[in-house]
């Protein structure tokens, strides 16, 4: 078998590579280690820049998000019991919308299989070659029968953990990492968000954040000990910490009720450089991961796919053979600018083990200054709804 784009991995990236490719009639295959239910059912992101509504627009999977989507035009921040919105609209006249990466995976996966696109589900042992030269392939195992698909490019869109960054040698890859000391412990639950709009809590025990999906949906988190076992928070003891470190209004109006998913994500930001290693691409999570403070990483994760998905149509369709070779400066330019923003939210909003008093006297400065200039106000609205790409 032969294609054109083969790729590896077939979680939002991957998709919505393929999705954008077909529409251009150019070829591509994905294979995906797991099964699409497996896929469909990875409670993830839940804040869309609206360079990413505009992306999935232009991929033809926007008619749900522009029913179902909620526009929201600013946030909250809060310390110390005192909270203050960051005004989107005023500041930058640009939404966020909030439209659960869930239901994201879901309409690409629709529309892949309505137009018939290939999809290889529970691929074991998939393993890319020869992609130094013009005549990479990839091989892996489905039901049983061992697969050889040659290509003329690969993109790696297999995540963090996947083979593509993995593949390519050591030396040519350079990697920058930065571990935070705490998790977050995130629930989702069938109740009513606490507020219309997020709320991002810096208290003296720790981060929290209220988030949502729809009027009946809510998801918030906590930082925790990264040391922490899911058993050790059922959901009285995790709706106790939540309260304590919301605002007060916030506190008395929450309403709780049972966790339908837990789970305790690590957190990094994450670098690897270049994204291009001869026919092989890597895209999204495989070259880089930020901490969530800032809803960035699906969002990062689409203008990485942008910016393939313009080098390849230009190579295919313009006849332009050297498009290719700007990939990788074009997605980092973007890239480092978000592992900065998330960075910061990370580092401003979170208690730090061991933070000096010092580390804590400049966290309170750097949220009063932000409470009263404006300028610091756009400059974190600019970046959260998005740096345009
Ligand atoms: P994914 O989603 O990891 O998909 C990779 C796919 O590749 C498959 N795979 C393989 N396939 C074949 N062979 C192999 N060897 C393979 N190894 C892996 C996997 O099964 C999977 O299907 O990467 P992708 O597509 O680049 O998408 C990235 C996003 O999923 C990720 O950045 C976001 O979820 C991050 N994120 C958030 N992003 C936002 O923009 N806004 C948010 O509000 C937000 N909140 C979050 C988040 C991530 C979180 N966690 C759990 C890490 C909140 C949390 C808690
Ligand atoms: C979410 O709703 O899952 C969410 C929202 C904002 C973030 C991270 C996660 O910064």
């Amino acid at each position: 078998m032969r294609t054109q784009v083969l790729i590896i991995g077939g979680g939002p990236s991957g998709l919505l590579l393929s999705q954008l490719l077909s529409l251009e009639e150019i070829d591509c295959v994905i294979i995906e280690k797991h099964t699409k239910e497996h896929v469909l059912s990875r409670v993830r992101a839940g804040v869309l820049e609206q360079g990413t509504v505009d992306l999935l627009k232009k991929a033809g999977v926007h008619k749900r998000i522009k029913k179902e989507g909620f526009r929201h035009n600013g946030i909250f921040l809060s310390a110390k019991n005192n909270s203050f919105r960051i005004d989107f609209k005023k500041l930058v006249n640009k939404p966020v919308t909030v439209y659960g990466q869930t239901e994201v995976t879901t309409d690409l996966y629709s529309a892949r299989e309505k137009s018939n696109g290939i999809i290889f589900n529970s691929a074991n042992n998939v393993m890319p070659y020869d992609f130094n030269t013009n005549k990479p392939y990839v091989t892996f195992n489905h039901q049983g029968i061992e697969k050889k698909i040659f290509c003329d490019f690969i993109a790696g869109c297999d995540g963090f953990h996947g083979v593509s960054r993995q593949a390519i040698p050591k030396e040519k890859i350079r990697t920058s990492e930065r571990v935070y000391p705490f998790g977050w412990l995130g629930v989702l639950s069938e109740t009513p968000p606490v507020n219309d709009e997020l709320i991002y809590a810096n208290h003296e025990t720790g981060f929290a954040l209220a988030s949502m999906r729809n009027k009946n949906l809510s998801r918030y988190y906590i930082q925790t000990s990264i040391k922490d076992k899911i058993q050790k928070w059922d959901d009285k003891k995790f709706w106790i910490e939540l309260k304590k470190r919301l605002p007060v209004e916030a506190s008395e109006n929450l309403i709780t009720g049972p966790s339908i998913e837990k789970s305790i994500a690590p957190l990094r930001s994450f670098v690897a450089e270049p994204m291009k290693f001869g026919s092989l691409f890597l895209v999204g999570d495989a070259a880089h991961i930020v901490p969530p403070t800032g809803a960035k990483g699906l969002n990062l994760a689409f203008s990485d796919v942008h910016y393939l998905y313009e080098s390849l149509k230009n190579y295919y369709k313009n006849n332009n053979k050297n498009a290719i070779n700007y990939y990788s400066d074009r997605a980092l330019a973007r890239v480092w600018k978000t592992i900065r923003f998330s960075w910061w939210m990370t580092k401003t909003l979170h208690k730090f083990p061991g933070q000096s008093s010092f580390d804590q006297k400049i966290q309170e400065a750097e949220l009063e200054y932000l409470e009263s200039s404006i300028s610091s106000q756009r400059a974190l609205a600019e970046n959260y709804v998005g740096l345009p790409f």
